[in-house]
């Protein structure tokens, strides 16, 4: 897959992104939008992915939207596009999505991070929302999805204040999962990824469907669509053969089905 500002390649059954925009520190455009989005579908329609991995250079995850591009828009503009929506779609992908941070994620870095299904950072990560520092504020779910990760008082600093939060920091309050040495980032994810990928992809779907519900809805809501979900998976060939496997004592095959 040739794009102009992502490179896409596959690992195994991993899709591996990388943005690759080293000058302007994978700001991130219209073009890297429509490049991410390109190559996630196709991830999605490939049979043979079961998981991906979006991930930036040592320096920069992505040092936010790219802010010559947005400089001069106009309300109006800004309103008829309905800006930003675009990198909505991503969240839509029903295939695991890690984050695999070093350097910079601010705005819509730290935000593009926040959307995938969990962060794997390196000990370099830096987050931040530094929008107020541009006299706006954060345009691409940074207001919601990060009060949603690390709480009301943490979210206002960080939104409010425009500072950076390290990766000791961030990994504390829970925005990731786990920190890395920089040098493994990359690897660690794909590792990640591709244990994932192992597993039963239907399986894997329903689950990250039903922790995702969990923003969305309600407790009691949540715990009924899991119940719901859980019982569905009992016509799966894979529960049958992860359960055999376990009872057996070996390793399962699953075949997606
Ligand atoms: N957009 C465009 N270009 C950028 C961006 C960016 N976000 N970040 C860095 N660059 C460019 C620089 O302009 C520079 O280009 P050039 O060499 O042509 O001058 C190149 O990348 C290297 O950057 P620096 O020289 O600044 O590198 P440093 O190592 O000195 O600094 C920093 C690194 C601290 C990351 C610094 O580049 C920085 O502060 N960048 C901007 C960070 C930022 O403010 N991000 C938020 C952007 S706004 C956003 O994401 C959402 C906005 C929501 C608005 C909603 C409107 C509807």
């Amino acid at each position: 897959m040739a794009h102009e500002t992502i490179i896409a390649e596959t690992r195994g059954k991993v899709g591996l992104i990388t943005l690759n925009r080293p000058k302007a520190l994978n700001a991130l455009n219209s073009q890297v939008l429509a490049d991410i989005l390109d190559a996630v579908k196709a991830f999605e329609a490939d049979p043979k992915i079961g998981a991906m991995v979006i991930t930036g250079s040592e320096k920069a995850f992505a040092a936010g939207a790219d802010i010559k591009e947005m400089q001069t828009k106009t309300y109006v503009e800004a309103f008829l596009q309905d800006f930003f929506v675009g990198w909505e779609e991503l969240t839509r992908a029903r295939k695991p999505i890690i984050a695999a941070v070093a350097g910079y994620a601010l705005g819509g870095g730290c935000e593009l991070a926040m959307m995938c299904d969990f962060i794997i950072a390196a000990d370099s990560a830096k987050f931040g929302q530094p929008e107020i520092t541009l006299g706006v504020m954060p345009g691409m779910g940074g207001s919601q999805r990060l009060t949603r990760f690390v709480g009301k008082s943490k979210a206002m600093d960080m939104v409010l204040t425009g500072r950076m939060m390290d990766a000791a920091e961030a990994e504390r309050c829970g925005l990731v999962s786990r920190i890395v040495p920089a040098a493994d980032l990359v690897d660690e994810a794909l590792k990640a990824a591709a244990k994932i990928a192992d597993f039963s992809l239907p399986a894997v779907m329903m689950a990250k469907e039903a922790v995702n519900r969990s923003y969305e809805t309600t407790l009691a809501e949540g715990l009924r669509f899991e119940r719901r979900v859980f019982h569905s998976m009992f016509a799966l060939d894979d529960q049958k053969e992860g359960m055999a496997a376990f009872a057996e004592k070996r390793k399962a095959n699953f075949t997606n089905s």
